[in-house]
């Protein structure tokens, strides 16, 4: 799945993050973005509509410095949270080496939340990845909103591996870098291993 290109000596590992609608990965996104310095990223690429929902994806590049002489970047992807983009997900999960599942902790998505997280099982599953294994994080964003559920309610929804779970509030930046940490560290032991 990592791409190893050995003439360039060059790694590149994707993540994407996945999730119901308005949940919050574009945030996720912008928030690395805007706390990364210059040197360690390139430009986000954003392809949205007029009122900001994401219409295909989000990208940002990361570049994590190298590794036994590779020079390794992280591609950060988001998908559309929108039921109807169902193919632009699929699309965008092809050759993922992590995933970030980004929660909207409000009641009234529980439900939305989900499906998604069926959506997203079985859309590893179109391209043979087994959601038992892959680098996976859970993000029970939103945590500032007062409608919100306990996290053990969410967790008993929501956890269906022995996945880390991060609290996080994306607005305020707060659980975001330790939701990358953790993915991208699953990614480098997998890594480790090819
Ligand atoms: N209160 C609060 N609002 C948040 C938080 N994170 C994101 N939002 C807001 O929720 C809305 C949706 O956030 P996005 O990041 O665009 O959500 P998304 O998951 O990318 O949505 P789609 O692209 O439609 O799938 C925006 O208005 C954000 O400012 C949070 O932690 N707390
Ligand atoms: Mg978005």
């Amino acid at each position: 799945m990592s791409f190893i290109n050995f003439a360039a000596r060059e790694i590149n590992c994707k993540v994407v993050y996945y999730g119901p609608g308005l949940g919050g990965k574009t945030t996720n996104l912008q928030c690395i973005f805007d706390k990364t310095a210059e040197n360690e990223k390139g430009k986000m690429i954003s392809l949205a509509t007029e009122t900001d929902r994401t219409l295909f994806f989000d990208f940002l590049p990361l570049d994590i410095g190298t590794i036994r002489g590779f020079r390794t970047r992280f591609h950060l992807y988001t998908v559309p949270g929108q039921v109807f983009y169902d193919a632009s997900r699929k699309l965008i999960l092809r050759g993922v080496d992590g995933v970030v599942f980004v929660a909207d902790s409000q009641a009234e998505r529980l439900d939305a939340n989900i499906e998604a997280l069926d959506n997203l099982v079985d859309n590893l599953k179109e391209h043979g990845y087994d959601f038992r294994t892959i680098p996976y994080v859970l993000q029970l964003n939103k945590r500032d909103l007062p409608n919100v559920l306990p996290v053990e309610t969410l967790r008993r929804q929501l956890v269906r591996r022995k996945e880390p779970v991060f609290e996080a509030t994306a607005i305020k930046a707060k659980g975001i870098f330790e939701t990358l940490k953790e993915v991208g560290r699953q990614v480098l032991i997998e890594l480790r291993k090819s």
